[in-house]
């Protein structure tokens, strides 16, 4: 049987009331634009696009050319629908309001626009990670910061593009988590997989280990017991794998189970962790919980988490259910 559409699908959950025909535009606008995303990212040393771009973004990270291209695609695409009210970027510091010239819709869109840039160079898959939260019922005319801060549980949508071999986009609106695979010839994502399950076990971790000696003490516990192997308590043997990518690091979890973590360090316990909750760990904490996983900061649910700032860091550690909940109670027992 042939593969539906993204946009077939998306009609089915307006069908069945999950969704409206904004949010609909939405998540579409968002996929053609990540389309455009995979078209320069594809084109590699060809594009004239590697290479940094010679500015910091709002991180202090050195930015990519690739980095200030997504995001200029990103905004652009989005401008005009009337479907959202704003965007948020891992590249900008403040939102940014849609064009007064433009109507403005109910959503907000929050986007890493390119994730694991750094890997763009070295031809490593990349991605973009996308969150979507409805503006609060009480607002002003103008978008403020703070009708963003809102705890990941009340996001409408959450999706990531890989840009890898394929390009896939993992999409939830709440009703499970699929996975799309872009037909390049046609330039449709078909889906490929509806309603992912993470195992809810699995023996494969993905941490930076170079950090290893600057982590918190029940981290040090919890990959010890992991690195002893069958001889220690967890009674058997674990593997490892870390791409740098959270991208491509969650979507290897998405497929085949494992425990992603990035645990607050020496070195970044001051600014709350790495990651970044409102456009990393949300989105791809709300997909892993729609697949059957589970998302935490070590310490609380990740889409519990009140928000204080748009750019705000968390420890991240998510994927199969059981792994998680053993990892979180090494930090509990602390
Ligand atoms: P490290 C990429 O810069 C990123 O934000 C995530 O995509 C990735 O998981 C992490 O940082 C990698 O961090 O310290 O291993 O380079």
């Amino acid at each position: 049987m042939k593969p539906i559409t993204l946009i077939q699908l998306l009609i089915e959950e307006r069908r069945a009331g999950r969704i409206n025909a904004e949010l609909s535009l939405l998540i579409e606008v968002v996929a053609r634009a990540c389309k455009r995303i995979a078209v320069a990212t594809g084109k590699g040393a060809l594009g004239g696009v590697l290479g940094e771009a010679g500015t910091d973004n709002v991180q202090g990270e050195a930015q990519k050319k690739l980095d200030v291209i997504s995001n200029e695609i990103l905004l652009e695409a989005n401008a005009w629908g009337g479907h959202l009210a704003a965007c948020a970027s891992e590249e900008m510091e403040d939102p940014q309001p849609i064009p007064d010239a433009y109507p403005k819709g109910g959503h907000l869109l929050l986007f890493d626009p390119l994730d694991g840039s750094s890997n763009i160079d070295v031809n490593i898959s990349v991605g973009t990670i996308f969150s979507v939260l409805q503006r609060p019922a009480e607002h002003g005319e103008n978008v403020a910061t703070e009708e963003f801060l809102q705890p990941g549980s009340c996001q409408v949508a959450a999706g990531y593009v890989v840009y890898g071999p394929s390009t896939e986009l993992v999409l939830t609106v709440g009703h499970g988590t699929h996975v799309f695979t872009l037909d390049r010839e046609v330039g449709s994502f078909l889906l490929t997989e509806r309603d992912v399950r993470i195992p809810e076990s699995t023996s494969e971790f993905a941490v930076n280990m170079s950090n290893q000696r600057h982590w918190e003490a029940p981290m040090q516990r919890y990959i010890g017991d992991l690195l002893a192997g069958k001889d220690g308590p967890r009674e058997r043997d674990f593997n490892m794998r870390w791409v740098g990518s959270m991208v491509a690091d969650v979507h290897r979890i998405l497929t085949r189970g494992g425990i992603f973590s990035y645990p607050l360090d020496a070195k970044t316990t001051s600014k709350g962790g790495k990651l970044r909750l409102m456009y990393e760990a949300n989105p791809m904490a709300f997909i892993v919980e729609q697949a059957g996983g589970a998302a935490s900061t070590g310490r609380q649910r990740m889409l519990d988490v009140a928000p204080t700032a748009l750019h705000q860091r968390v420890p991240v550690f998510l994927g199969s259910k059981d792994e998680v909940e053993t990892a979180v109670r090494y930090h509990q027992a602390d």
